[in-house]
């Protein structure tokens, strides 16, 4: 039985946070499948009863740990591998900083944007796309920004930081309808440096459910 259990399905970016850290880190993982879109998994009051009550995934578990919100996993596995781990007080804080950012407004809007554009039956109505890829372009220019002086979002090595703030943006350009690496410099380059990082695979490849049954 592999030491952790990951809760999660290919199309998920905030799953891919965490299932990219366990590779990175080299842990002995495993997948556990959710039919988020066929069986609609995550709403079912089993899956909130028995996995997370707040029917999301990722879900990690680790013996008797049973942990959600992929920014808790990323601090979780880099505390206990050392591997990723901001240093100190000021690097912890500023990692929680981008953490917060990327959940609520970069792969935060891109996530639904995508999801709309690509599973949601009806598709999403053209005026809530235009508002949410505004958002996209707005955070995704800061990202950037941040990025045109320095390797990872820290610093000169990679941290949880970058690992979130990854989590959408290796599917592939026309799942979106436009190409983030092309468009941001900075962010392609950053990307690329990620995936040179021993252990990196594609989500598709990483965790289980590609192709989709909807
Ligand atoms: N902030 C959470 C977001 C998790 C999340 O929204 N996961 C999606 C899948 S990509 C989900 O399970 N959504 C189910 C729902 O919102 O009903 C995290 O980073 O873990």
């Amino acid at each position: 039985m592999p030491e952790y259990q990951l809760y999660c399905f290919a199309q998920s970016g905030n799953a891919y946070r965490a299932a990219l850290m366990l590779n990175l880190i080299g842990a002995d993982w495993q997948p556990t499948f959710v039919d988020f879109f066929k069986g609609g998994e995550t709403r079912t009051p089993k899956y909130r009863a028995d996995v997370n009550e707040m029917g999301e995934v990722p879900v990690l578990v680790h013996g008797s740990k049973k942990l959600s919100q992929s920014g808790v996993i990323l601090t979780y596995l880099a505390e206990r591998s050392g591997k990723f781990r901001p240093d100190g007080e000021d690097e912890q804080l500023e990692a929680l900083r981008w953490i917060i950012f990327d959940n609520q407004k970069v792969n935060g809007f891109l996530g639904p944007y995508r999801f709309l554009k690509n599973f949601a039956k009806p598709a999403g109505d053209p005026a809530v796309m235009a508002f949410l890829k505004g958002r996209i372009d707005s955070s995704l220019a800061i990202v950037d920004k941040r990025l045109a002086a320095r390797a990872f979002v820290l610093g000169d090595r990679p941290t949880i930081a970058d690992i979130s703030l990854c989590a959408y943006l290796y599917y592939p350009a026309d799942e979106f309808g436009f190409d983030i690496a092309h468009t941001y410099a900075n962010v392609g380059a950053w990307l690329d440096r990620i995936k040179a990082l021993p252990g990196w695979k594609h989500p598709y490849e990483l965790m289980p459910g590609y192709p989709p049954q909807l």
